[in-house]
């Protein structure tokens, strides 16, 4: 019954070069899940619904598949890397593999919902959904309902386990801190307050609403499963996961500007809706008062021709070579940062080494 071809070509592809995880355990993972949705919806609490069923499984197949599954697949390698030297039987993969989805399904619930505070139109090479002629303001309770579904995954192949309470709250700590940092997102827009785009801003923003669900929710999640590591590790993993995510949204930012909507599969939105982003934070460092008044007047238009004048201005102040240096040396202190950690302080500084390789260098 599990049609994986149903779910997308692209994606095969993809993240066998990231390295992160063998082939067959890669492939394994890819075909479990049709089989976690099909299971989860072959709940009783389903069997009068499946007008909620349909909906439910079109979401998981629109909005999980199609993109690095950069979250996913740090989970499975975190686990591995944690349980090393002892094998994994395959119980213990398909659980882990079952954690890895429901973070990636919880990155489906926030671009969504992104999607939608930032004004997109594509996403991974498609329509974004609530521009589907189905969806609309649907579009509100479908997050609330795919939210849900998470939590109803989770209960189902988890409530009995000792560990559930854990998971449970990891999940919500991190969909709590998400929504505040998409909500600072959202205020810190320019001309709201100009004065607000500024480093510090920046870099709450970003911690809060990247950092935490890409990073440490996947670090975490897998030290739980592995029950590898203590408390006292979680305040070095925030920490440097805080800075590998503010290193992963400059890089998002620079993207939305300077690479091309085919190879992002997405259409920049950020000079368009007046973003709170790394590159307009460098330019008000940097413009002399008629670059300024350039700046005002063009950020946060949606006309193209305005879109092209911030770009230039971001060209003529340098931001490109800028952004090159600065994600150098942002590379070497927080490599630093992780050989410096005291031995022993947490399980597996390997992990927080190939995390940050992942994002290195992928603008270019
Ligand atoms: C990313 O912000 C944060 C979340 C929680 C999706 P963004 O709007 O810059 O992301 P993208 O560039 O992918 O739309
Ligand atoms: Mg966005
Ligand atoms: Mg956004
Ligand atoms: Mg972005």
């Amino acid at each position: 019954t599990k049609n994986v071809n149903s779910w997308s070509p692209v994606h095969r592809t993809l993240l066998t070069k990231q390295n992160m995880v063998s082939k067959n355990i890669y492939t394994a993972y890819q075909d479990y899940l049709p089989t976690l949705i099909d299971n989860a919806l072959s709940h009783k609490r389903f069997e009068r619904l499946p007008e909620v069923k349909d909906r439910i499984k079109r979401i998981s197949e629109y909005n999980i598949i199609g993109g690095k599954q950069l979250r996913g697949l740090l989970t499975l390698f975190t686990y591995e890397t944690l349980k090393k030297p002892d094998p994994i039987s395959d119980e213990l993969w398909e659980e882990a593999f079952k954690l890895a989805w429901a973070i990636e399904m919880l990155q489906a619930v926030f671009i969504i919902s992104d999607d939608v505070d930032d004004d997109a139109v594509t996403r991974r090479g498609k329509k974004c959904w609530h521009l589907l002629p189905d969806v609309g303001l649907l579009v509100i309770n479908d997050v609330s309902l795919f939210r849900s579904f998470i939590h109803e995954v989770l209960r189902q192949n988890f409530g009995d386990k000792p560990n559930y309470t854990q998971i449970i709250n990891l999940f919500n700590e991190t969909i709590f801190n998400t929504s505040m940092g998409q909500h600072l997102d959202c205020m810190l827009k320019y001309l709201k307050n100009p004065g607000d785009f500024n480093d510090e801003n920046y870099r709450k923003m970003s911690i809060y609403k990247t950092s935490h669900y890409t990073f440490r929710l996947p670090i975490l999640l897998a030290m739980i499963h592995s029950q590898k590591g203590t408390k006292d590790s979680y305040q070095y993993i925030d920490n440097i996961c805080d800075e590998i995510g503010i290193n992963l949204q400059m890089q998002n930012d620079f993207m939305d500007c300077f690479v091309d909507e085919n190879s992002m599969g997405k259409t920049g939105t950020d000079i368009q809706t007046g973003q709170l982003t790394w590159l307009a934070v460098e330019a008000l460092k940097r413009c002399n008062s008629a670059q300024r008044k350039e700046f005002d007047l063009c950020y946060g238009n949606q006309d193209p021709v305005y879109v092209e004048r911030v770009r230039n201005l971001y060209k003529e102040l340098g931001l490109p070579q800028v952004y090159r240096q600065l994600e150098k040396t942002r590379y070497e202190k927080i490599l630093k940062q992780i050989n410096d950690l005291p031995p022993g302080a947490v399980p597996n500084p390997e992990v927080f080494l190939k995390a940050l390789d992942l994002i290195y260098n992928k603008t270019q």
